[in-house]
């Protein structure tokens, strides 16, 4: 419990090159700590890189909500593609962390935690139903309607990485063909630089970055006007590392113009910015 009185919470993003902790209360971040992923290292790897990283918390906090890359059902952890992380099918991960910290445990996709974090504490306030985007190593998606994070029925409502982007575009690591992550993605975009011989990490500029990155913002603008065919939401939240760098989401804004305005969402960029996920996974923790 915070000097405020509200009660704090650990909460834990891991992602496909960032591991991420931090001790959330109020819906705000008060302390955090970061390092990179460990891919190559396996899931008790990365167990134990968790514990570590918030083991001194424990005594602060009440609960654990994780914010994970890959598909959580039923508190067991999935990947939809295993180039983003190499998640073993099944893992549970639930059970690993309560076993190791002590503490209860509440997971959720990073997608979906950070819909729910913007929908109660950032731009997604006081609307009804926000979609939220993810651009990172790969996509992530998460839609709150009606007040309530959709999860669907197996854990993957919401995957707008893996929606067509492209028939003609490459393989995606989920085992489609032209996904929204295989064209669109930070992984994608660095796979393609290298492809062409270009250094990474792509940043704008040079002409053939400008090009991927041009390519990457109109396959997401194509993306949302199907979302808004789809979902209709009041407002679609951008975030993730690739959507909230400089200029992106003006490159999306400028891609939506060819499209007819009436699929055109309500665009804006995730005001907790990279904590979306973390205040998403604190606050279903707190929930819980
Ligand atoms: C992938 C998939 C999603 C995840 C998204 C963004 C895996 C391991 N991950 O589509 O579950 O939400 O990437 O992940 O299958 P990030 O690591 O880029 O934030
Ligand atoms: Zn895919």
């Amino acid at each position: 419990v915070t000097r405020t009185g509200e009660p704090a919470v650990i909460a834990v993003d891991l992602g496909g090159t960032r591991l991420r902790a931090a001790l959330v209360a109020g819906g705000r971040v008060v302390r955090r700590r970061e390092q990179a992923t460990q891919p190559a290292h396996g899931a008790g790897a990365w167990i134990e890189a968790m514990a570590a990283l918030v083991e001194d918390w424990r005594g602060q906090a009440g609960a654990l909500g994780i914010a994970t890359t890959g598909v959580i059902r039923d508190g067991r952890w999935f990947a939809l593609n295993p180039e983003v992380l190499p998640v073993p099918a099944g893992f549970a991960l639930v059970t690993e962390l309560e076993c190791r910290l002590g503490l209860p445990v509440q997971a959720t996709n990073d997608g979906h935690a950070a819909a729910w974090g913007e929908f109660r504490h950032g731009s997604g306030q006081g609307s009804g139903s926000c979609i939220c985007l993810t651009i990172s190593t790969g996509i992530g998606g998460g839609i709150v309607m009606d007040g309530r994070l959709q999860r669907g029925g197996a854990g993957l409502a919401g995957s707008l990485g893996h929606v067509l982007a492209d028939p003609a575009g490459p393989r995606c690591g989920c085992g489609k063909v032209g996904c929204l992550e295989a064209i669109a993605s930070g992984g994608a975009l660095e796979v393609m630089a290298r492809e062409g011989g270009y250094p990474t990490p792509v940043r704008a500029g040079p002409a053939w970055a400008e090009r991927l990155l041009d390519r990457s913002a109109q396959a997401v603008a194509r993306a949302l006007c199907d979302l808004r065919a789809l979902i209709d939401p009041e407002i679609v939240v951008l975030g993730g590392g690739l959507g909230l760098s400089n200029g992106f989401i003006e490159r999306v804004r400028r891609g939506l113009e060819s499209h007819p305005r009436i699929f055109r969402p309500r665009l804006e960029k995730a005001a907790l910015g990279g904590d979306a996920g973390l205040i998403g996974a604190a606050d279903l923790a707190l929930a819980a």
